[in-house]
């Protein structure tokens, strides 16, 4: 279907293609190398962190369909989580001069000699979802995602409220996203900062589970194991706080109840489990984010101002808010 569409999209192009220059359709997007020159066929490279969550399965989603929709022939590359394969693929859009690259890179770090490589060849480049920290930042034209470091808050304000009349110390473990990923480093600093104006609030343990739910119903089973007085779960993503309810209901204890869980994204399996009470409480990170970026693509291959920094919009679920919204959610 996708695929249909998509050729139909294709065909239409070649066809304006030719009636604009008169020249037999070269492969769309080919010969732009990211200065434009007419023709307004635009190829995207798209370099995916992975499949590691519900999340990025939507994100995907939303970054083919909306593609599809605009016009743009998007080159999809997928990285398994792994920075090397994000680079290889940054690289290969390069040599092939695609008119713009946007990727959603892993961790952080260590983007400044690729990112140098596609400003040398004149193509823009477009962060989405996740950060790198470049000192350099004209290395990238904007970056479009949640703010990470308020999620973080989001998640903290929620339990400080809930625990406002407790006396004794609150034992939270907590389940990190990716180490040295944008959201990982955010999500951890946001939630810190708030719970750390009481000292009742204790962090007893915190380890990546690297936003899997394999992993963090693994890393959940250590926690269990070595921390009999959890009270708190703060999961920095759904799929981890699922797989950590496996774990807990394993070891006999009641998720929701005996052990209190936050998660941030809001997918339908999560808002599902708010909903049945497993979870108490969701800090939504919206992974459609497909549309805002090939409008920001648009407008960058033709040279014109985009904002720097765009941040995607979204709210918090409470298990009554998930009851009402399940039916209609769209990830
Ligand atoms: O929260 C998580 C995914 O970068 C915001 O990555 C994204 C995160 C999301 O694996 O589920």
């Amino acid at each position: 279907m996708l695929k249909r569409i998509s050729a139909l999209v294709l065909a239409g192009l070649t066809a304006m293609a030719v009636a604009a220059c008169g020249s037999s359709g070269s492969e769309s997007g080919s010969d732009g190398g990211g200065s434009g020159g007419g023709d307004d066929s635009i190829t995207m490279g798209f370099s995916q962190v992975g499949a590691e969550s519900g999340w990025r399965t939507a994100n995907t989603k939303s970054v083919q369909e909306s593609a599809a929709k605009a016009g743009i022939t998007l080159k999809f590359s997928d990285a398994q989580q792994k920075q090397e394969n994000q680079i290889k693929a940054i690289r290969s859009f390069v040599q092939q001069r695609v008119d713009v690259i946007a990727f959603s890179p892993v961790v952080e770090s260590g983007w400044d000699t690729v990112l140098k490589e596609a400003q040398n060849a004149k193509i823009p480049v477009i962060l989405t979802d996740r950060a790198v920290d470049s000192k350099d930042t004209t290395l990238y034209k904007t970056f479009l995602g949640s703010d990470f470091i308020e999620e973080g808050k989001k998640a903290g304000q929620w339990l400080v409220e809930e625990y406002k009349d407790a006396t004794g110390t609150v034992n939270i473990v907590e389940l990190q996203g990716t180490t040295g990923s944008a959201p990982a480093n955010d999500r951890k600093e946001g939630f810190a900062e708030v719970i750390g104006a009481d000292p009742k609030f204790k962090v007893i343990a915190s380890q990546t589970g690297d936003f899997t739910r394999a992993k963090g119903k693994e890393v959940m089973e250590a926690f269990l194991k070595s921390n009999p007085d959890i009270d708190v779960l703060y999961a920095h993503n759904d799929d981890m706080g699922l797989g950590a309810i496996e774990a807990i209901e394993g070891a006999g204890k009641v998720p929701g109840q005996d052990i209190k869980i936050i998660t941030v994204d809001a997918v339908k399996d999560g808002m599902q489990a708010l909903a049945d009470g497993k979870i108490n409480f969701i800090v939504e990170c919206s992974p459609l984010l497909g549309p805002q970026l090939m409008d920001l693509a648009k407008k960058v291959v033709k040279g014109e101002q985009v904002p720097a920094r765009v941040v995607t919009e979204e709210t918090t679920f409470t298990q009554e808010q998930a009851e009402q919204v399940l039916s209609t959610r769209q990830y």
